[in-house]
């Protein structure tokens, strides 16, 4: 018996509001689905797993119908599906009268709640969710019962307010496989039993790393599961140093060429950091346009000579303001916050990028 598990599709989320690329990015969760559903069938697994938050909020009628036919398309497949606390069960939910393709098996009790798939050998325990949150620790005391089936649990949660998971608990209930959803970033949760499979494609910026979805194979009810790569895009961190000989146009040249070779399809939330010309301070949304780039922070601090500094403006203002700082120079990211932005409105009182360091220093000395 071979089978998918995805989960956290969050279809008809929009990431990335706000950003040119933006509305690409709901089509492509879509997208994502779609390659799912096809390599079902190039593998052809007999079960997909869905583990929760399909959708990332109450669907609509005519998203179920796109859904139940790219089930149909399933040529040998069924699909056991519950309901996340993204697409939970409100009264109102288009879910709670849908009509499937046969091929499809809801589990949408608010309780656990076990289905037999004899053909398969196989039991899934699961329970969807009627309200944004479940705080109680259903799976406590569980236990599946022992027979020749292959036993999987089919959940969504694993924090304080989405059903809390106890390890010790879950390794004593007596399943051969849990699938798990909720965290997007696939993840192992008990070596060999519990997994997240994360979403397929990134949901949103936090959302780093590999997505995809767990293909699992079950022999003598043990299973082997291995991790599929698929998403098209990345959320990445990157961290950009920058030199006392950067300016504008250089420090573009090098997030351009971060992005150039991380991948132009990828989106990047960057980080500059070292230290630069005091003159240059970096303005931040400039780089926006470098590639797709969510945000870009700055941390960099200004070169600061300051024995040479101290030395030049002995006994005068400037001389005063970095000897208060003791002989060591400044403790803690405060004092040296303090001593960089004091410096800075001191010796750059115009605000002004300068291009060569010293020039300004010898005019302006008090
Ligand atoms: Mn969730």
């Amino acid at each position: 018996m071979r089978f998918m598990h995805i989960a956290d599709v969050h279809l008809g989320a929009a990431p990335d509001h706000g950003y040119p690329w933006a509305k690409a990015r709901g089509k492509e969760l879509w997208e994502g689905f779609r390659r799912c559903i096809a390599d079902a069938n190039e593998k052809k697994v007999d079960l997909l797993l869905i583990a929760g938050d399909l959708f990332d909020r109450r669907p609509e009628i005519k998203e179920l119908n796109e859904v139940n036919y790219l089930f149909s398309t399933l040529e040998k497949t069924v699909v056991v599906l519950i309901a996340g606390n993204r697409d939970y069960l409100e009264p109102s939910s288009p879910y709670l009268t849908y009509q499937w393709n046969e091929n499809v098996i809801t589990i949408f009790s608010g309780q656990l709640e076990r289905i037999r798939l004899p053909e398969l050998k196989l039991e899934i325990y699961g329970m969807s969710y009627h309200h944004r949150e479940i705080p109680e620790p259903v799976m406590a005391g569980v236990c599946a019962k022992k027979d020749e089936y292959f036993k999987i649990l089919l959940l969504h949660g694993g924090d304080a307010s989405h059903i809390p998971l106890n390890k010790d608990e879950l390794l004593d209930a007596g399943f051969d496989y849990i699938a798990l959803g909720h965290l997007h970033n696939p993840q192992v949760y008990i070596r060999n039993l519990a997994v997240y499979a994360g979403a397929p494609e990134p949901v949103c910026a936090e959302d780093t790393g590999e997505h995809g979805y767990v293909l699992g194979e079950v022999q003598r009810k043990k299973v082997h599961i291995s991790f599929v790569e698929m998403e098209g895009r990345r959320y990445l961190e990157k961290t950009v140093e920058v030199t006392e000989s950067d300016n504008p146009y250089s420090l573009q040249e090098k997030i351009s060429s971060v992005v150039a070779r991380d991948g132009a399809q990828n989106m990047y939330r960057i980080t500059l950091t070292g230290e630069r010309d005091p003159g240059f301070v970096p303005q931040v949304r400039e780089y926006l346009k470098c590639g797709r780039i969510l945000s870009v922070t700055d941390q960099t601090v200004p070169a600061f000579h300051l024995d040479v500094l101290r030395k030049k403006y002995e006994g005068k203002l400037i001389g005063r303001f970095i000897e208060s700082f003791g002989e060591g120079g400044p403790t803690g990211v405060t004092e040296e916050k303090a001593l960089y932005y004091g410096l800075e409105a001191l010796l750059y009182p115009g605000g002004q990028p300068e291009k060569k360091p010293g020039r300004r220093e010898k005019n302006s000395g008090d």
